[in-house]
């Protein structure tokens, strides 16, 4: 599919706009307030005209959006026409590189080796969303059962790569570009040299990649602050301090050529500003908006046995697990919390076993795990379950983009260090919330769901931004910022004013 080009009224609105903010800087703006008002008039004046004299011919996607207005009436179309593009694409396009095959295609090619223990040709089949689900039938309406898939928790690179392919946004001419996305698969490359290798043979992929990366003339440019990519592991296998062998990971992230770099990643460094973290994948893909309010619904009016629940399996081998604190008082607790022990119960991806604890509980406890994030904290919110955190980097610095900021409307956060001490605290804490509590609470998950799902089509999820589209479109927004000052104060410097 071509992209569509940049019209020239935008160009003209970029420029004016510009030298606008030129002159700001260089005038006290209470000087100048006569001043905006002249530049207003002209700016509507020059857009008035430019919206009437010749648009550019639409591009393909630009004809498949207006096939949905085909009823209304075609005057002021070409107006109406140059606005609309505006607001496709309005913090402007991203260029996808073609990287040689051996960083991300192969790689998929080659899923039967890319792990010490087991294939991963089912976690990165169906372009990340992994194997259609089966036994749902008596959880779930049959209709929605086609919408659930068991995705692994790992898969977010390849389903990022899939979906900017097909991206609304996307431009095949990289001078058009806002953003430049690398489709390096950086969890697969490294999945099977984790362990038992040294320091240095676990960072060659990420090294060559980069060596590829730098030799390209649009990262040349601008060192790549404006490019980007996707850590489908949690950031910790890509932060290795040292090159002693025993230390974990790769030093991905810290390799010079990475420092200007923006990553997405599933689970953020809560101290790294050029790292953004987005929503795990869940199990549930819909395509079409009817399937996303289909189980909106259901997870409302869902009747719950259960005041808490517990998913997970205690690690036999650390000492002092708080997981196994955990279990251990879950399983006291009988009639309040509902337990699925995944040492016993067989815990794949979403299994029917965990999303149905999940529909059955108020709220569900959340220790962290081999990070502070976990994926079940998204299958549980998912369902319409409240999540009970015990650690404060789980949900503090994390998904700025997808979740509300105010966190205590839809989580509870107990200190684990007190838990510990007491578990009998859990009860008590979750016993104060009143049943209209509940329902405000996960009233607030419902209607943020779209935003951290990741959809099963091409385009998102129609009207609504699914987790890709928003993530997507704040990179884009975050570069068009960057560069808007950055060409700002090359102007400055080169009229000689002073720089601030
Ligand atoms: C990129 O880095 C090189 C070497 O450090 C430097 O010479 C150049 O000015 C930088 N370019 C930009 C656009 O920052
Ligand atoms: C939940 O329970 C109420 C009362 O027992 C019942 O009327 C309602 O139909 C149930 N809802 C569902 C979705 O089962
Ligand atoms: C188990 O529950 C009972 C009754 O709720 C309580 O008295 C007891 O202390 C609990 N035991 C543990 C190990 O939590
Ligand atoms: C531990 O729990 C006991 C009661 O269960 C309480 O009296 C005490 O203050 C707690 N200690 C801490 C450090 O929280
Ligand atoms: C808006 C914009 O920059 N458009 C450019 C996209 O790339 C083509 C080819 O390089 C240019 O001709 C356009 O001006």
């Amino acid at each position: 599919m071509l992209p569509s080009e940049n019209t020239s009224p935008r160009k003209t609105f970029k420029k004016l706009r510009n030298s606008f903010h030129l002159i700001k800087s260089q005038v006290g703006f209470h000087h100048c307030k006569w001043f905006f008002l002249i530049i207003l008039i002209q700016i509507s004046f020059i857009l008035f005209l430019a919206g009437t004299s010749t648009p550019p011919s639409p591009p393909q996607q630009q004809q498949q959006q207006q096939n949905f207005q085909i009823s209304k009436p075609q005057q002021n179309k070409h107006q109406k026409q140059s606005k609309q593009r505006e607001k496709y694409c309005e913090y402007g396009r991203v260029y996808v590189y073609d990287l040689p095959t051996k960083f991300n295609k192969d790689l998929l090619n080659n899923c039967h080796d890319l792990d010490p223990w087991s294939s991963r040709c089912n976690a990165v089949s169906n372009g990340g969303l992994g194997p259609k689900a089966t036994g749902l039938d008596s959880i779930i309406p049959k209709n929605l059962v086609s919408a659930w898939y068991w995705t692994d928790m790992y898969s977010a690179e390849v389903i990022y790569h899939e979906r900017m392919l097909n991206y609304k946004c996307r431009t095949l001419n990289p001078t058009n570009a806002t953003a430049f996305y690398i489709p390096f698969y950086s969890g697969l490359a490294i999945g099977k040299i984790l362990w038992f290798t040294t320091a240095k043979e676990r960072d060659r992929p990420s090294e060559e990649m980069l060596q590829w990366v730098k030799d390209q003339p649009y990262w040349k440019q601008n060192n790549g602050s404006d490019h980007f990519l996707m850590l489908g592991r949690l950031t910790w296998a890509f932060r290795r301090k040292t090159d002693d062998d025993s230390d974990w990971g790769t030093s991905f992230l810290r390799m010079p050529l990475m420092k200007n770099v923006l990553r997405l990643s599933i689970e953020k460094f809560p101290w790294d500003d050029l790292e953004v973290s987005v929503p795990y994948p869940t199990a549930f893909h819909p395509q079409f908006e009817y399937e996303i309010k289909q189980w909106q619904d259901l997870v409302r009016s869902r009747n719950r046995s259960s005041h808490f629940c517990f998913v997970g399996a205690v690690r036999k081998k650390i000492k002092n697990d708080f997981r196994e604190v955990l279990m251990n008082y879950c399983k006291n607790e009988t009639s309040s919390c509902k337990v699925v022990d995944c040492s016993v119960a067989h815990c794949y991806d979403g299994a029917p076993a965990i999303l149905e604890a999940f529909l059955d509980s108020d709220f569900c406890l959340q220790p962290k795990g081999d990070g502070y994030t976990r994926r079940s904290q998204f299958d549980c919110m998912l369902a319409g379950s409240i999540p009970v955190y015990f650690w404060e980097d789980s949900f503090k610095t994390q998904y700025e983009w997808h979740l509300p900021l105010q966190y205590e409307d839809y989580s509870v956060y107990m200190d684990h260090k007190e838990v510990r001490n007491d578990t009998s605290i859990v009860r008590k804490v979750l016993d104060k919330f009143s049943k209209e509590d509940v329902r405000k609470m996960r009233e607030i998950l419902i209607n943020v769901m779209p935003k951290y799902l990741y959809a099963r089509s091409n385009q998102g999820l129609g009207s609504s931004n699914d987790a890709f589209d928003i993530a997507i479109e704040e990179v884009l927004k975050r570069f068009k910022q960057q560069r808007e000052q950055q060409q700002i104060s090359e102007k400055t410097i080169k009229k000689g004013s002073p720089v601030y």
